[in-house]
């Protein structure tokens, strides 16, 4: 038994995620956590919402909101998705919480000691309407190059280019709408990177070869082009405050963390908000404090997350010169896509993760997006592929197989598992092949493959039907009782192995299956190859029900109203 310390990339606070989201970060670390409970280690996931930073203060202002107020409905909001995707995170905390006040507070403290830290003097943006410094986005103007009348300080959304707020023709103030602007110097915290970068490369070099090649790609990347001091305050009234005690004039004048600074913290303060709720029981520190080899760290997130996980977030932690844990296996992913364009929130192109639920149940988005993770390529998201694999193997393979053999059992043998005769060679030849193709479907669970190991998921539930096929109990019944009563039991053998093995997946299909039979024990459990073989862990006589149908089939009129309700046309 190891111990598993695994987190998700922190979703924003400003709006419901897509599918592209789940699929890349929350999702495939829940099947992994789930996994790992499964086969008896020590696993602890934590993720968080993302509060700080301009976007959530602009979402709150557009819904008239005080920020914080904004971010304790928006983080239920998006809690309550993530309860009905099942995903069973250990804690799901809130960046904006006192525990990571306190302890990003502390790092730049020690960050600051270590000489790490300087304060800069820069020239800013100011209205003195507003009474504040504006950050780039709260400039708004014409564009310099397009004409676009909206664009903002840090980037014009029609023409992409990036920009700077002292480019903008006729800027104004995003707030108030003030031209009265002026430009004067202000300081802010630099994080000297340029400082840590022998660490850093010294770190990735020992870490790169076990990171997935997209991970250690990003990372060297970065490096090469090399680290960049970077300012770490803003001028916001949403964040983590500037320490008094460490630099009162830039916190007299408000200023807070820069997002990226005190996000990748909260994993930390998560862990301790966590904590702080059974303090008797739980303890934070042992997670993250001086464990370097106790404890392995998986961290799941999509591309762009990469470099602040890869580099900045362990140059912080390097910096800090205390014995904090870091990454161990970095598993990232490239885009999914909608119709092989951009999934857009503000186009409302594609699936939010909220309408997903109100369509069909968690499992069938589960199995779907993990089957398809975008693992070593952008995968593309169409509602044709979508329909075909839920019927394919959910529908037909899956749930097909589970009815077909409980309903057929229970009206030629009654209420209980048959007990037939002795398994023979098929049986033999089944027993091999489920041994088989689960040692290969638990070795690429073990390293991270998702889509492989759904391919072998889908593997054992094909085998099951091979069988029932090639042994057609309802004509055997007719020459051979016994032997159809043999079979039909070593199937409901298979169909406990799924509810089993398929946990990770579809937990919520694995509990339908699992309580078909009464049986004692717990379904957390795996099975051993030696059980796979056998497939005797429901003994004859054990009583069971037929579970409703598992998985609709969805048709071509839920396929077309789909594509109606969400757009089903290659995009931009
Ligand atoms: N909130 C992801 C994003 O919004 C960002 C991740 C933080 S992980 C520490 O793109
Ligand atoms: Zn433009």
């Amino acid at each position: 038994m190891a111990r598993h310390l695994i987190t998700s990339a922190l979703p924003y606070i400003n709006g419901i995620k897509h599918l592209g989201n789940m699929v890349g970060s929350m999702l495939p670390a829940d099947v992994y956590s789930r996994y790992l409970r499964q086969r008896g280690h020590d696993v602890l996931y934590i993720c968080a919402t993302d509060e700080h930073g301009t976007p959530a203060e602009l979402a709150a202002k557009e819904q008239g909101l005080p920020v914080a107020d904004f971010c304790a409905q928006a983080h239920d909001a998006q809690k309550a998705v993530y309860d009905g995707f099942a995903l069973a995170f250990d804690y799901f905390g809130r960046s904006s919480s006192a525990q990571n006040v306190e302890i990003t507070q502390h790092f730049a403290r020690r960050l600051h000691e270590n000489g790490f830290i300087e304060e800069r003097a820069i020239r800013q943006v100011y209205s003195p309407t507003d009474g504040r410094f504006l950050p780039d986005r709260y400039v708004e103007g014409t564009c310099p190059h397009c004409g676009y009348d909206k664009a903002r300080g840090d980037q014009c959304e029609n023409c992409t280019r990036v920009l700077d707020p002292t480019d903008l023709i006729n800027p104004r103030s995003a707030i108030s709408g003030s031209t009265d602007l002026e430009v004067r110097e202000t300081k802010h915290l630099f994080l000297l990177q340029s400082k840590l970068q022998h660490k850093v490369e010294a770190w990735v070099a020992r870490h790169e070869d076990d990171w997935p090649q997209l991970a250690s790609s990003i990372a060297r990347k970065w490096l090469n082009e090399g680290l960049h001091d970077r300012a770490i305050t803003r001028d916001l009234d949403w964040g983590v405050p500037v320490p008094a005690d460490t630099w009162p004039e830039l916190a007299a004048e408000g200023k807070v963390f820069y997002v990226w600074f005190d996000a990748p913290i909260e994993y930390i303060g998560a862990t301790k908000e966590w904590a702080d709720l059974d303090p008797a029981n739980r303890d934070w520190k042992s997670w993250w404090y001086d464990v370097d080899t106790d404890v392995r760290y998986t961290e799941f997130m999509a591309k762009d997350n990469v470099p602040f996980h890869t580099v900045m977030f362990p140059a912080t932690e390097l910096g800090v010169r205390e014995p904090w844990k870091k990454v161990d296996y970095v598993k990232a992913f490239n885009w999914l896509t909608y119709y092989g364009g951009k999934f857009s929130t503000s186009q409302k192109r594609g699936v939010f993760t909220d309408q997903a639920l109100e369509i069909l149940p968690a499992d069938y988005w589960r199995y779907f997006l993990i089957a398809n993770a975008p693992e070593s390529d952008d995968s593309s998201f169409t509602w044709e592929h979508f329909t075909a694999t839920v019927n394919k193997d959910l529908a037909d393979t899956l749930g097909n197989f589970v009815n077909r053999v409980l309903s057929f059992s229970r009206k030629r043998f009654g209420d209980e598992v048959p007990a037939g005769g002795e398994p023979g060679e098929a049986e033999t030849k089944l027993g091999g092949q489920i041994a088989e193709l689960l040692a290969e479907y638990e070795s690429h669970m073990e390293s991270l493959q998702f889509r492989k190991a759904a391919a072998a998921l889908r593997a054992l539930w094909s085998a099951g039907n091979s069988y029932l096929e090639e042994k057609a109990p309802w004509l055997e019944i007719k020459t051979d009782k016994d032997g159809a009563a043999l079979t039909l039991r070593t199937a409901m053998n298979l169909i406990h192995l799924y509810a089993v093995v398929s946990e990770p997946f579809i937990p919520a299909t694995s509990a339908a299956m699992r309580q078909a039979f009464s049986l004692d024990g717990d379904i957390a459990s795996w099975v051993t190859a030696d059980e796979a073989r056998a497939l005797t862990a429901v003994p004859a006589g054990t009583p069971f029900t037929v579970p409703p149908v598992l998985f609709a089939k969805l048709t071509d009129e839920d396929l077309e109203a789909y594509k109606k309700r969400f757009g089903g046309e290659p995009g931009q």
